[in-house]
């Protein structure tokens, strides 16, 4: 085992071993006209938090995660794929900050490489990473999903992005600005502990200058 592999073992059994936390989740289906289709449930940019493994620096989490849609939903156009199908997701292009790891964990994937996902029911945890030198912003990976049975055709191109973990950017859309700081102001005025960032149980005066301090560095 390489230290990728190692890693993605390593992130995978800290997931499994956790408390069960609600998560961010990426649903892979069918249209009624039968092409693979990507849903997100939730609303990007995707966070990445700060890496915890020595050997993949920068913000790297093992979640989005990836799921077969457990369920039709023909309000979506989203239907449930066939247990023979067999799904690929083949990497388009990325901005130079974002990244993900191979299926065998191996190296980071480049355009034209395809990533295994398998046939349902699947539920798997890609490594997603946002490189030290990426600043503030949304960073952005496009691909596209493919059957090998050939039951289904290719799905069009998605665009998932991506932001860094940051205390100030309360808005979370990866960027440090004003509305944050009116976002500060609406969680100080109701004393939510999401704005407790020394973690001393209250919201205070000293709080709004730690965040000042974290607005002023860009995070
Ligand atoms: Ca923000
Ligand atoms: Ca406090």
């Amino acid at each position: 085992m390489n230290t990728y592999q190692a890693v993605l073992v390593t992130g995978i059994a800290a997931f499994t071993a956790g408390p069960a936390l609600a998560h961010d989740e990426i649903a892979i289906g069918r249209t009624s006209a039968n092409q693979l289709a990507l849903h997100v449930h939730v609303p990007m940019p995707f966070i990445l938090t700060e890496s915890i493994f020595p050997d993949l620096p920068g913000w790297t989490h093992f979640e989005p995660a990836i799921i077969s849609n457990p369920t039709d939903d023909p309000a979506e156009d989203l239907f449930t794929l066939a247990p023979d199908s067999n799904i690929r997701m083949i990497l388009v292009g990325t901005d130079p900050e974002a990244s993900l790891l191979s299926d065998d964990g191996s190296h980071w994937m480049t355009p034209g490489e395809s990533y295994q996902i398998g046939s349902p029911f699947f539920h798997i945890h890609p490594i997603w990473n946002l490189s030290p030198g990426a600043g503030q912003g949304q960073f952005e990976i496009r691909l596209f999903l493919r059957d090998t049975s050939g039951r289904y055709s290719d799905s069009e191109v998605y665009t998932l992005t991506f932001a860094r973990d940051c205390r100030a950017d309360l808005t979370r859309d990866g960027f440090i600005d004003f509305a944050d700081y009116l976002e500060f102001l609406n969680f100080y005025d109701i004393g939510d502990t999401t704005v407790d960032y020394n973690n001393d149980g209250m919201v205070d005066f000293a709080d709004y200058l730690e965040f000042l301090n974290l607005y002023d560095s860009g995070c």
